[in-house]
């Protein structure tokens, strides 16, 4: 198996080019963004008590999270990987992801982490709120708080990759082609290593 993790701030693009990558390399994209969503507009008991996090810009808590991964873990036992995207968040996250990788006789391969501007970051949420009806979008301090979480708790995640050696950052500000062809030659370095 091979498998990535998409790292970087929100609005950095990683659900841009997850859309990409995993058409280009044959990888199951695991969005947690994208599953909590689902769960939202399903309805469901662990959606609704995600939304009142996502709301007000929170990460959700890990236990919700490592869970969603678990059972698709589960459901694709014949995946020839997988591209986490937005996920691990948390040092937490992370560990537990490492274990459940171990389970499967596989690891993470490399996190390719996107660096954009906060400038940047805040231009791209508040633009994509404009169409996209997603209420984290819409209303600049929920942005900050999101960004702030990033800051608190998420950027810790790429520090303990580095102990690993296995973080490839990636200017993230550009065209979406460039930054693709980018992701794209760090990603085939790494397939033939
Ligand atoms: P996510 O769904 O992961 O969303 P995100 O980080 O905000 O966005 P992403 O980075 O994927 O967006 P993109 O840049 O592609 O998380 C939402 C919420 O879910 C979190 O705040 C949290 O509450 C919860 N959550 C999710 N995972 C969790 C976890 N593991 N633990 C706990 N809580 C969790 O797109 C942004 C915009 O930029 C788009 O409009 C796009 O078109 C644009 N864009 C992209 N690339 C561009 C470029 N090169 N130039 C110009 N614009 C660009």
């Amino acid at each position: 198996m091979f498998n990535l993790i998409l790292f970087g701030p929100p609005g950095s693009g990683k659900g841009t080019q997850s859309e990409r990558l995993i058409e280009k390399y044959g990888l199951i994209h695991l969005s947690t963004g994208n599953l909590l969503r689902e769960e939202i507009q399903n309805q469901t008991t662990l959606g609704l008590a995600a939304k009142r996090y996502m709301d007000q810009g929170q990460l959700v808590p890990d236990e919700v999270v490592i869970g969603m991964i678990r059972s698709a873990l589960d459901s694709n036992p014949k995946a020839k990987g997988f591209l986490f995207d937005g996920f691990p968040r948390t040092v937490a996250q992370a560990d537990a992801l490492d274990t459940l990788l171990k389970e499967k006789n596989t690891e993470i391969a490399a996190v390719l982490a996107l660096t954009v501007s906060e400038k940047e970051l805040i231009e791209r949420l508040l633009n994509r709120g404009k169409t996209s009806g997603r209420t984290d979008d819409t209303n600049e301090s929920i942005i900050q708080a999101r960004i702030a979480e990033y800051e608190n708790k998420t950027a810790a995640v790429a520090r303990y990759y580095e102990t690993f050696g296995k973080v490839i950052r990636v200017h993230g500000e550009g065209s979406i082609d460039d930054i693709f062809d980018l992701l794209c030659k760090e990603i085939d370095l790494k397939k033939v290593a």
